[in-house]
């Protein structure tokens, strides 16, 4: 058929306040709007990394897709799924209904204000990583040269 390319793209999903599956389930209908041919991961239950030491536990997950919109664009859109799920920002690491990451678009590398992919820091998380690797494994992080799996392997055991 040929014409515009199609980009895959990764997105982590989170939510810790409210109804978290209920929030997620409406975010994976509203991505699979965006996205052509949306796959997600299972969910995980994960403790609260980096924010306040009694913020509630989040539900992870990942989902893949392919895009034809260009990477501002695609995070607008998803900011403005985040707003649409009640989505606030009272400070740095607040528990949120709904918090939309992108990870990775296609084999882009960019680093430019309020858009960086791929995201900087999932190769540390391991509430990306297990999700990423369960549906897109052998998908090549063009920063470090390693496949999605590898570097789920090689995170220490505290990550
Ligand atoms: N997101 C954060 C900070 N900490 N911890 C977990 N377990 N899951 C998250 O999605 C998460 C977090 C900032 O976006
Ligand atoms: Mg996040
Ligand atoms: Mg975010």
């Amino acid at each position: 058929m040929g014409g515009i390319a199609r980009v895959p793209v990764a997105i982590a999903l989170g939510s810790n306040l409210g109804d978290r599956d209920a929030e997620l389930d409406e975010a994976e209908d509203r991505l699979a709007v965006l996205l052509s041919g949306a796959v997600a991961s299972a969910r995980y239950e994960t403790d609260s990394v980096g924010g306040p030491a009694d913020a509630p536990a989040y539900l992870n997950e990942v989902v893949v897709g392919s895009t034809l919109l260009a990477p501002r664009p695609l995070l607008e859109a998803l900011q403005a799924i985040e707003i649409a799920a009640g989505r606030e920002r009272p400070f740095l690491n607040a528990p949120r209904t709904l918090d939309l990451d992108l990870i990775l678009y296609g084999d882009f590398v960019i680093d430019e204000p309020g858009l960086a992919v791929p995201h900087p820091r999932f190769r540390d998380r391991l509430f990306v990583l297990q999700p990423l690797a369960e549906v897109a494994g052998d998908w090549v992080d063009p920063v470090s040269g390693q496949s999605v799996q590898d570097l789920l392997d090689r995170l220490p055991p505290t990550a």
